[in-house]
């Protein structure tokens, strides 16, 4: 890996994958819309705002790979969404295709099908259903990297992230739970892979409920390691729940499923 640019890197995977991916790529360029001020030798900082075309422009220039990390990461205002999601996931992939970047990792979420029941297994080709806005500009995200790729070759992970934090936080994160350490070896197989494509990929660690099933992308070689059952019998996951029917047990997405939509 040569430079790999990668954005959002003050959020909590983007400290988190700069941490884990430190020497990995001859240089890192970190940007987030925030300031960024402990560069090391082998990482370069950019800031901008997504939607601003120009700067972003500017930002992928020089760049062979994009871990796309930023953006706004839970249900907002559709005009946050329109800005960081929509203008800026595009802006991203104007500049890639202009600048000639070969593939990147898009971000995505399993509020893209948030609203299947838990019951029902998923698999790449699984309908759509997001559970909030939030949910539709990631499912419009992965729209875009598919007509990058079909018209301009880009070839895009479209990772559809479960829940990557410390530990499962709920009984839902048992299922939906993605270590850290699982997504930083997917990051890897995604741009050390010979051939990736354009797929669709389910983020989760070994968990032992499982409702994803990433048969479908079993080319590019990625096993996860860690399982949610190490923190299974903690006492706050003890509570069961009390009504089967509420939206946020009943769908994959919890509660965003459940939660009231935001005007603006
Ligand atoms: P986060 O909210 O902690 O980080 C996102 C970063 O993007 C922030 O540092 C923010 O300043 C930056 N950002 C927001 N709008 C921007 C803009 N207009 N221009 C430039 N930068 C902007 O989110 P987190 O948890 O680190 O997630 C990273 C990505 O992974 C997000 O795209 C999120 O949607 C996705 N994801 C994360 C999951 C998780 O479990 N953490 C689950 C599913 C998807
Ligand atoms: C997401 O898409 C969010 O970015 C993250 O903050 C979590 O809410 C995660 O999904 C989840 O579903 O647990």
């Amino acid at each position: 890996m040569k430079r790999i640019l990668l954005t959002g890197v003050a959020g909590n995977l983007g400290k988190i994958v700069r941490v884990k991916l430190a020497g990995w790529a001859d240089v890192m360029r970190l940007s987030d819309l925030n300031e960024i001020t402990d560069a090391s030798a082998t990482e370069e900082v950019q800031c901008c705002d997504l939607g601003d075309r120009e700067a972003v422009m500017k930002l992928v220039e020089g760049c062979d790979g994009i871990i796309h990390l930023g953006g706004i990461s839970t249900e907002n205002t559709f005009d946050s969404i329109l800005n960081g999601n929509i203008v800026g996931t595009y802006n991203l992939y104007e500049a890639a295709r202009k600048h000639g970047v070969k593939r990147i990792l898009f971000a995505s979420s399993n509020h893209t099908i948030g609203f299947h029941e838990r019951e029902t297994q998923l698999d790449a080709d699984s309908t759509m259903r997001p559970d909030s806005l939030y949910g539709v500009s990631k499912c419009y995200g992965e729209m875009l990297a598919s007509l990058y790729y079909d018209k301009f070759g880009i070839e895009t992970a479209r990772v559809r992230i479960g829940s990557c934090f410390e530990k499962p936080l709920d009984r839902r994160m048992l299922a939906t739970w993605l270590s850290a350490d699982d997504f930083v070896s997917l990051i890897k197989r995604i741009f050390e892979c010979d051939r990736l494509g354009c797929p669709v990929i389910y983020a989760a660690s070994a968990n032992a409920e499982q409702w994803w099933d990433n048969s479908k992308v079993s080319y590019i070689g990625w096993q996860p390691k860690d399982s949610s059952e190490k923190f299974a019998q903690q006492e706050y996951l003890q509570k069961r729940a009390v009504n089967a029917n509420d939206p946020a047990v009943r769908y994959q997405g919890g509660g965003f499923a459940s939660a009231g939509h935001f005007e603006d």
